[in-house]
């Protein structure tokens, strides 16, 4: 018998969110001959006693770790996931001899700097289905996988990488979402993932989604997405979660997976929370998703004003945000919108613009992130390194000394909102209840997902959906 890849979950956080991309990887693997067995650590009491238990004794012919989150992305909480994840690929080392291979979107953002952290002996940076398959041949041969796309590896002491995988999606295995326990997932997570696409063409000046899922966006057919759902109707998953950047790029496909879903009675057998952009959203595409059962859409609107707007590299105006709240009431769809405070150039002025906009428009909830994580490889790292040294920029917070991989968190905030940002937003959103406003004197549970006890209460009492519809409805008493 071939030994068996094993696939590692080590994302703990709660509710928990299942690891698609292990799902995803392990229907290639098995459909390239490979055997899979998967560790799950989100279910395990004693993860490093799973871990000996998982390898003892059996023959593994290599270990794949994920890692979703480098850290929970909020400056008030500013919690660091790395050296976790380093402790469970030491704890892998000391049971196995099997080559220790890592990835997921939390290590794309920063592979070479992950690699050298964790010890393990190569990553695989972007998407991970193709190359994972390969790199296993590879070794399974005993064969040079130096060329492998996506690969990040040592050589003569340094770290090399070569290019992530940007391959059709559309042309990979089924799904079968037979991995993971997805009915568990459900029951204490609230909602499943399914993706209909890789890959976004905007150029907000901050995000690394594009470092590892590509500029260039790569559809499933909306034949393919609309299989994935039944997979999981079927047993008994009602409730869903796009894992797209932003669900309307490009507004076409969208349109088409929405009428593919609505040919096939989603709009009465699903419900599903998406990610969406303002830029070109319109009244049609918004109907188009509530008939395929779309409810709820979280959009990035960053700012309510045009100048950030701008300087965020995002492709709409603030107007638009009007036309987008409008489109989404008419067609019945619960929405929020989602703000990054001081990037570049914010303001106290501009942020008072913000806010006072979004009172005004009066979306169902609004989320206000401030400060913007930084990211290598962004345009928004280019601006920190041209404002000269890390360690005495007045705009960073966080980790800004001896963390020029920005791997540590390390937040972009504006020093022109002065010294307290924080107590100035608050005092701005005034005690808005539409408003999720985390801060550190107040704990975060108003809006990070990392840890949340209110969501995961309020899951066990039967909530499902997206973690922003769970909260207002448990404000709303709904
Ligand atoms: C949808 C989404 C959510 C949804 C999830 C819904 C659901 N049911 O799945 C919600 C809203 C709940 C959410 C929450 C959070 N999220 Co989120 N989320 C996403 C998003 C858009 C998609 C994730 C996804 O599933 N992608 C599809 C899968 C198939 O791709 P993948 O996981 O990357 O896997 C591929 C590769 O990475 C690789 N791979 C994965 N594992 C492995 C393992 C090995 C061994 C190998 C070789 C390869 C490999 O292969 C896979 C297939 O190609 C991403 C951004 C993005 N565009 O990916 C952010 C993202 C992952 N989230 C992020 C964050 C920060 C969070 C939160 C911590 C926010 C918070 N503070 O509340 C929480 C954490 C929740 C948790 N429990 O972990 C960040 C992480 C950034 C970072 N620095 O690490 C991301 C990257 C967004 C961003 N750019 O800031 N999120």
């Amino acid at each position: 018998m071939t030994a068996e890849v094993l696939l590692v979950n080590t994302n703990r956080l709660r509710p928990p969110v299942a690891p698609l991309g292990l799902e995803y990887a392990a229907d290639v693997l098995r459909a390239r001959g490979f055997g899979v067995r998967l560790l799950d650590l989100c279910f395990e009491s004693d993860p490093g006693a799973a871990i000996a238990e998982n390898l003892r004794g059996r023959e593994t012919a290599l270990v794949g770790l994920t890692l979703r989150n480098t850290d929970d992305c909020y400056l008030a909480s500013g919690v660091d996931f790395v050296p976790g994840f380093a402790g469970v690929v030491q704890a892998v080392r000391e049971q196995t001899d099997a080559p220790v291979v890592i990835g997921g979107s939390g290590y794309s953002v920063s592979p070479a700097a992950i690699l050298e952290a964790t010890g393990a002996d190569y990553g695989i940076a972007g998407d991970g289905e193709v190359p994972l398959a390969m790199l296993a041949g590879e070794l399974a041969q005993g064969g040079e996988p130096s060329r492998l796309p996506g690969l990040v590896w040592r050589e003569k002491g340094r770290v090399t990488s070569n290019r992530p995988w940007l391959g059709p999606v559309a042309e990979l295995p089924r799904r079968e979402r037979t991995l993971l326990d997805n009915e568990r997932y459900f029951a204490e997570g609230g909602q499943a993932g399914i993706e209909t696409k890789r890959g976004c063409d905007q150029s907000c000046i901050y995000c690394a989604d594009p470092l590892g899922k590509g500029r260039r966006v790569r559809a499933r057919s909306p034949a393919q997405v609309a299989d994935e759902f039944e997979v999981l109707l079927a047993r008994g998953i009602s409730h869903f979660h796009l894992c797209d950047s932003e669900f309307n790029v490009p507004a076409e496909h969208a349109l088409g997976v929405c009428e593919e879903l609505s040919r096939r009675g989603m709009g009465e057998r699903a419900r599903w929370y998406t990610y969406a952009t303002p830029a070109g959203f319109t009244a049609e595409l918004a109907s188009a998703m509530r008939r395929a059962g779309c409810v709820g859409i979280n959009f990035g609107a960053d700012s309510g004003d045009d100048r950030m707007l701008a300087e965020l590299g995002r492709g709409f105006r603030a107007e638009d945000l009007w036309h987008t709240a409008e489109a989404c009431r008419e067609a019945g769809l619960v929405f929020m919108y989602d703000l990054l405070l001081g990037g570049p150039g914010e303001t106290r002025d501009s942020a008072a613009r913000t806010i006072e906009l979004m009172k005004g428009i009066s979306p169902h909830r609004v989320g206000v992130s401030l400060g913007v994580r930084v990211y290598a490889g962004t345009e928004l790292s280019e601006v920190v390194r041209c404002e000269g040294p890390m360690a005495h920029n007045p705009n960073l917070r966080g980790k800004a000394e001896g963390n020029s991989e920005f791997l540590a968190p390390v937040f972009y905030l504006s020093s022109a909102l002065g010294e307290d940002a924080a107590g100035y937003i608050a005092e701005l959103v005034g005690g808005d209840q539409r408003f999720f406003f985390p801060t550190a004197e107040a704990g975060t549970e108003a809006y990070n997902y990392s840890d949340n006890e209110r969501l995961v209460e309020a899951i066990r009492q039967g909530y499902r959906g997206a973690y922003w519809d769970i909260l207002r409805r448990l404000a709303e008493g709904d």
